[in-house]
């Protein structure tokens, strides 16, 4: 892509680059840090891909101000990145002032170099010392003392918060598959996470509404596209029933103010965890949404007992249509689906009254080397022109989105995968801490600089 298309130019669309806490940080355990259920997961024998864990990471902790330096290099004007939890909250509830510093430390470097901060106040990584997590409806409650306290100590210089980064994944892929912390596998749990989860957004807004009105406050989802398999009944309705746990049981109580309500006969006991008047507390206004997007996924009726309690069994992109080489998988094994990326805009926007989107994450895992001092990301380069072109056309179409955020700005921890797979537009090498531009951020330098 030599030029952006007109309706993307950073002069009226903000352009800017994520990265999360637990993924870049490291220091883990130090300035009062305490453990996160990531840092438990990490120790637990065979969880991760590569054995590895999140204690330096990108070593951002020490390096957070060459980084600011970086990502005002690459032209953006706005960053995301999630402040953690477990680094500003004691586990008597106190604030830990060292934690607040080490962000109050990050957002000076961002004001020196005009950068404006879209934090994110939850990306996964809880406190451990949080009994049960989100099976306990008090860590609702919880999470929101902490929103509240960094409203207070660090809330006049956030412009916009989320609460929440992709609760599905924190609730399905935590407590239903357990391929991610705190590593449960119980359908019923992953419901009732959810529902905690979404009550912990509600009553966050509340509480930092409460003490600031004039931030633009929304949430993160990662919405799905599922496609059947086929056209047969069984594997229709198991898309749907997939789409249904990822979007639904999400939107219904944001927007709604309804239980998700086909999810409901699988809660059994646990629909106690569902009290009066915790839907208005869900459904609080909200002045952006938040939506990241990869690829979709395709489904088949369910194929084992496990499966039948959700509905759905996913099919693997490269099982799903071996015939068609044409298809392109980025090199995590995931579709590349630009077109996806409007039909899964459209579809939320015609069903839900969503307030401005923002696309918060988008990336493609592209493990190219560098080779002599440079590293040619072709498939990265190729997969952000694709969906910058949908974007560009759903904006046309009268879409309000209102900024992209590219998925990440650095090489970094990959969760399950470990530092197996690399999202980064800069690559990182995990010995040295070296960073090296890669072909994508020169293309999206240009980009930038050029109509600045
Ligand atoms: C997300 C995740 C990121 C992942 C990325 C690639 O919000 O989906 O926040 O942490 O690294 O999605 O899997």
């Amino acid at each position: 892509m030599k030029k952006l298309p007109q309706n993307l130019s950073p002069k009226h669309f903000e352009w800017g680059c994520a990265t999360s806490s637990f993924q870049i940080e490291g220091g883990n355990f130090e300035g009062g840090r305490v453990a996160s259920i990531w840092d438990d997961f990490c120790a637990q024998p065979g969880r991760i891909k590569d054995a590895s864990d999140g204690t330096v990471a990108c070593d951002h902790f020490h390096r957070y101000a060459d980084d600011v330096k970086l990502i005002a290099d690459l032209g953006f004007k706005h960053y995301r990145f999630s402040i953690a939890w477990a680094r500003v909250v004691n586990a008597d509830n106190s604030v830990n002032m060292a934690g607040i510093d080490f962000y109050s430390r990050l957002l000076d470097e961002l004001e020196k170099h005009r950068i404006t901060p879209n934090a994110t106040l939850f990306h996964w990584d809880l406190p451990s010392h949080l009994e049960d997590g989100w099976l306990n409806r008090d860590t609702a409650y919880r999470f929101a003392d902490y929103a509240a306290l960094i409203a207070e100590h660090l809330g006049d210089r956030l412009p916009r918060v989320a609460t929440l980064n992709e609760p599905w994944c924190s609730a399905f892929l935590g407590y239903d598959l357990g391929v991610f912390a705190p590593g449960h596998t119980n359908r019923t749990s992953s419901l009732s996470a959810a529902h905690h989860l979404m009550l912990a957004h509600g009553l966050g807004i509340q509480a930092w509404r409460s003490r600031l009105s004039k931030t633009s406050l929304g949430i993160v989802l990662n919405p799905e596209l599922c496609d059947p398999l086929t056209s047969q009944p069984e594997d229709v309705q198991a898309a749907k029933m997939a789409e249904y746990e990822r979007n639904d049981s999400f939107l219904n109580p944001l927007f709604a103010r309804e239980w998700p309500s086909v999810l409901l006969d699988q809660m059994g006991s646990r629909l106690s965890d569902r009290q009066a008047g915790d839907l208005e507390i869900t459904a609080q206004p909200l002045d952006f949404i938040g939506l990241n997007y990869y690829t979709r996924s395709i489904a088949k009726a369910p194929s084992s007992p496990e499966d039948a309690k959700r509905g759905y069994t996913f099919v693997p992109p490269d099982a799903a249509d071996a015939t068609d080489t044409t298809k392109q998988l980025t090199d995590i094994g995931w579709e590349i689906y630009p077109e996806g990326l409007k039909r899964v805009v459209n579809n939320l926007t015609q069903n839900w009254p969503l307030p401005p989107i923002w696309i918060t994450e988008n990336g493609a895992a592209d493990n190219t080397p560098v080779v002599n001092g440079s590293c040619d990301d072709d498939l990265r380069c190729a997969y952000i022109e694709q969906h910058l072109n949908k974007m560009s056309a759903l904006i046309a179409e009268g879409t309000d989105i209102r900024g992209y955020y590219v998925w990440s700005l650095l090489d970094n921890f990959e969760w399950a995968h470990g530092y197996s797979q690399r999202f980064g537009i800069v690559h990182v090498d995990f010995e040295t801490q070296v960073r090296i531009q890669k072909k994508s951020a020169s293309m999206i330098k240009a980009l930038l600089i050029s109509r600045l």
